[in-house]
């Protein structure tokens, strides 16, 4: 760690207040540049303390940055871990209040739900399987608190990623039923497609992503419960939405789920 104790807490108090209010910032990395990945992660698990002090339940977990499309977008290399929160869940068809958000985004998802608990070091794909309850589509909205989406690595994990609202719905199916590297992915806004992919656009098969959640929680003496929801990665590139948009996603053989901006 390269950030005191002080610096963490207020760098924490900063970014959640930046969600909270709606508020842009540039990325924190400008004013500290020494900041390293444990920093990072140190922040974004001071966010989530102040949130579940304040009543917030934490509803489940995610992994971004897992598709090529979304690497490339946003400039970087390697994949991020955050959560998920029960003011984020929007029911299917519901809808999100663009007041309350800076600059959202959506992306088309595989959500997984488990049944056993996963646990790093050596997750692999064999083992998200056997340990998933069911697949299901999920769209996850994202809003970067910084100004333009324009971060590095660190910087978006300590902001949790982006995380900001999302919805599952469609058909939960076992995860044995269905090949999710060839599962089609289609993204509408307003009746047009705007993202076409699959499955295995996500680290060549999306259990790879929660494998690598699971490691990642694994080099930190954490694990993956059973029952938790994990949204795996944006398949496509992510998608600007505004106030009067509908967004569609329809998954080959899990149906479709979608969300109303306001
Ligand atoms: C970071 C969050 C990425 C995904 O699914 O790739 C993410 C961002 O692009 O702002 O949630
Ligand atoms: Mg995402």
């Amino acid at each position: 760690m390269k950030l005191d104790q002080a610096t963490i807490l207020k760098l924490a108090e900063y970014l959640e207040n930046c969600e909270l209010n709606a508020q842009d910032t540039p990325k924190i990395t400008d004013d500290h540049p020494e900041m390293d990945w444990e920093d990072a992660y140190a922040i974004q698990d001071e966010i989530k303390r102040r949130k579940i002090a304040r009543g917030t339940k934490i509803v489940g977990l995610k992994c971004g940055l897992t598709s090529y499309a979304k690497m490339k977008q946003m400039g970087v290399d390697s994949p991020c871990f955050g959560f998920v929160t029960d003011y984020g869940s929007i029911s299917d068809g519901g809808e999100v209040k663009c007041s309350e958000l800076i600059h959202p985004k959506v992306e088309p998802e595989i959500a997984f739900i488990t049944k056993k608990a996963l646990k790093g070091p050596g997750c692999h794909i064999g083992a998200v399987l056997a340990a998933t309850d069911f697949v299901m589509p999920g769209i996850e909205v994202i809003d970067s608190r910084y100004r333009d989406f324009k971060f590095d690595l660190k910087s978006v994990i300590a902001d949790n990623t982006s995380a900001s609202r999302f919805v599952v719905g469609g058909n939960a199916i076992p995860a044995d039923q269905v090949d999710l590297r060839t599962l089609g992915v289609i993204l509408e806004k307003n009746g047009e497609i705007v993202g076409l992919a699959a499955g295995a656009a996500v680290l060549g098969h999306p259990a790879a992503a929660v494998a690598a959640l699971a490691n990642h929680l694994g080099a930190r003496g954490e694990e993956i419960p059973a029952g938790t929801l994990i949204l795996s990665g944006g398949v496509t590139e992510a998608v600007a939405v505004k106030p009067g948009d509908h967004v569609n996603l329809r998954v080959q053989h899990l149906g479709s789920v979608s969300m109303k901006f306001i």
